[in-house]
């Protein structure tokens, strides 16, 4: 194994702002506004603030699938806030999400606009809203389908913030911590091809939330798209993972929700910002600026 005994780490940590890594410009161990920014409001009832990330894919993939299934009350303005430059600190922003992430929500179709944070929270809140996507209370189907959004909303840290950031983003390769995240991402995959070997979908015969929810991961990573990993974790082996993110990556509102808010790729699949169901025709980023892309 290689040495990591470069670094002993002090009696108390402190901040090293000067640190010079792809994250380090947002990085921080505070929380709370740095700068006062308002929020941009159209004129949907539901506002979303967000990025084309894994994360940010599943509320716009859910809201297309909620427009599709013909509830007009699911119209939304899609926002674009670019972590990358720290917007996710603004006033406005964390005024919404105190644990400034995206996505995040403000639901203004009732009397009152009512803020939503964490992407499970906001599945949930959309699909009890519209009472779509998830059993009813009741059913015994409900506890399988929000068992699946809650393992994803537990296991993706380690795919993202584990094993994603030491394969591809740390400075250094450790070997410890890639084989620790490599060791618990293959465990997962096998998690999910064991019960999609036995179902259709997370929750049984029906598409839900929790199907909406793992897919822009575990779909993304099975079909090799995220960090470069798909050789090293010989994704191929999950065969019905293969199968169900497939089936889901062919549905229409799957194809148009997981290019809004994205910043990255071919310029006909970003579409940064979404104001109207025509954007996806009329304002992709190869029509909006045709010579760059
Ligand atoms: N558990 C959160 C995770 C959200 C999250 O990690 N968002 C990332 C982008 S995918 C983010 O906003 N990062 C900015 C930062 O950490 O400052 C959720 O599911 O909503």
């Amino acid at each position: 194994m290689s040495s990591t005994a470069d670094y002993t780490p002090p009696k108390v940590w402190t901040w090293n702002k000067g640190a010079e890594h792809r994250f380090a410009n947002i990085n921080r161990p505070i929380a709370g506004p740095t700068a006062e920014k308002e929020l941009p409001v159209g004129k949907h009832p539901f506002q979303l603030y967000s990025l084309g990330t894994p994360n940010g894919q599943k509320v716009t993939i859910m809201l297309e699938e909620l427009l599709a299934l013909g509830h007009k009350g699911a119209e939304y303005d899609a926002w674009l806030i670019k972590i990358g430059e720290g917007e996710q600190f603004g006033s406005g922003f964390v005024a919404i999400n105190p644990n400034s992430k995206i996505p995040a929500l403000l639901d203004r179709s009732g009397p009152k606009p009512v803020r939503v944070f964490e992407s499970g929270a906001i599945l949930l809140h959309l699909a009890e809203k519209f009472d779509a996507l998830v059993p009813k209370i009741g059913d015994a189907r409900r506890a399988e389908c929000l068992s699946w959004l809650f393992w994803q909303m537990g296991s993706a840290p380690y795919l993202g913030g584990g094993f994603g950031h030491f394969y591809a983003y740390a400075p250094k390769k450790i070997e410890y911590a890639i084989d620790r995240f490599a060791m618990e991402v293959k465990r997962q995959l096998d998690v999910l091809d064991r019960r999609l070997g036995e179902s259709k979908y997370l929750t049984g015969d029906d598409y839900t939330i929790a199907d909406i929810a793992v897919w822009p991961w575990y779909g993304g990573l099975a079909k090799g798209l995220l960090y470069g990993g798909g050789e090293f974790l010989a994704v191929h082996e999950y065969k019905n993972v293969h199968r169900w993110a497939d089936e889901i990556g062919a549905r229409p509102a799957v194809k148009r929700g997981r290019i809004v808010n994205r910043m990255a790729g071919e310029p006909s699949q970003q579409l940064r910002e979404r104001h109207d169901a025509s954007d996806f025709e009329l304002r992709t980023q190869d029509k909006l600026e045709p010579a760059k892309g």
